[in-house]
């Protein structure tokens, strides 16, 4: 197999177990899983679908919350390890430019990313309807909500991490205010982070069971020698309503519309009682992943059951050998797509 290698920082001190002897999987959770159990926080019955990352000697995170009167939105939390988080209990207080107060009705599924010296956290709002909300912080402290990136509908909206050919580069998935039963991953460009455009197919819907309904992206891409690496959620609808499970992909590097590489399998799907069991049942959603660029280390974040969050670790060889074995990029999808 060739060698791949993730770029960035070294991360040491990132959550990680070695992987069990009787697993055979690309993919293998945390043994102290669910690592946020219900009623986490005063007023917020559940916390799932959140996004972590590195800041200063330990981990920052925006987490989405379900208050108790049924009203999720972003909450601020921090921890030295990674797995116990401390979670305040005020939601994440925007501002607008002008330092006035600039709230959403409601906010969900947050990602974060850190470009240049700026983190910024997107997430699903109501703009008329199920849409995309942005802010930009440099503290965590405070926060500055954006314009509105695009029009409704869309959900599962992130950053890259960089800029690529010196624009801003964001995943989204157009969608209804509802259930949505279709969608695929598109992919838009900005010179500035205000104004977006450009805008390219990346993925559609296969005709593998996990993710015939719908995909979107999870957590943001992380950046290979061979690419970027994209773990997205994948959607059936079954007898019993949706379930969602977890799938991998390789994109592009100067140009992530194209996908170079797509696993026709699952590497991950609800089989553990806090993924099968919960508010919504059968649900494993990405969000977020921490990786360790000296060792190959990856944890995934991951949403379970809209009630808990979850860990989940691979390594870069493993999951990269995995989706070359399991390869079933179309044609179409190394092209730059309709226009
Ligand atoms: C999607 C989003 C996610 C949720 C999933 C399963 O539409 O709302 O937040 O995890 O449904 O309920």
């Amino acid at each position: 197999m060739e060698k791949i290698k993730m770029i960035g920082e070294p991360l040491p001190n990132m959550p990680w177990q070695d992987k069990p002897k009787d697993i055979d999987a690309p993919v293998w959770r945390y043994s102290e899983n669910p690592i946020i159990k219900r009623n986490p926080v005063k007023n917020v019955s559940r916390i799932f679908n959140s996004a972590v990352m590195p800041y200063e000697d330990g981990f920052v995170g925006v987490f989405r919350g379900e208050q108790t009167n049924g009203i999720p939105h972003i909450y601020f939390g921090k921890s030295s390890d990674g797995i116990n988080w401390n979670i305040e209990s005020e939601k994440i207080q925007f501002k607008d430019k002008d330092g006035n107060l600039f709230m959403p009705r409601y906010a969900y599924d947050p990602r974060l990313v850190k470009i240049d010296e700026a983190y910024y956290i997107m997430w699903c709002q109501d703009f008329y309807g199920a849409a995309i909300g942005i802010a930009k912080t440099n503290d965590f402290k405070s926060f500055t909500r954006l314009e509105n990136p695009f029009l409704p509908f869309n959900r599962n909206a992130i950053l890259f991490p960089r800029k690529v050919n010196g624009n801003f580069m964001m995943l989204s998935r157009p969608s209804d205010s509802e259930h949505t039963p279709f969608g695929d991953i598109f992919i838009s460009e900005s010179r500035d982070g205000e104004y977006w455009g450009r805008h390219r197919h990346v993925m559609s819907v296969t005709d593998n069971w996990w993710e015939k309904k719908k995909i979107g992206a999870g957590a943001a891409p992380i950046e290979t020698d061979k690419g970027w690496l994209l773990f997205y959620h994948g959607v059936v609808d079954t007898c019993n309503g949706y379930v969602y499970s977890i799938g991998a992909a390789i994109l592009d590097k100067d140009n992530p519309s194209i996908v170079l590489h797509r696993c026709s399998k699952y590497i991950l799907t609800p089989e553990k009682w806090y993924e099968e069991t919960g508010f919504v049942p059968n649900v494993c959603f990405p969000c977020a992943a921490l990786y360790d660029s000296a060792t190959g280390r990856i944890a995934v974040y991951y949403g379970c059951a809209d009630t808990y969050v979850g860990i989940a670790f691979t390594t870069i060889e493993e999951i990269y050998s995995f989706i070359l074995e399991n390869d079933q990029t179309g044609e179409s999808e190394r092209e730059i797509g309709i226009r």
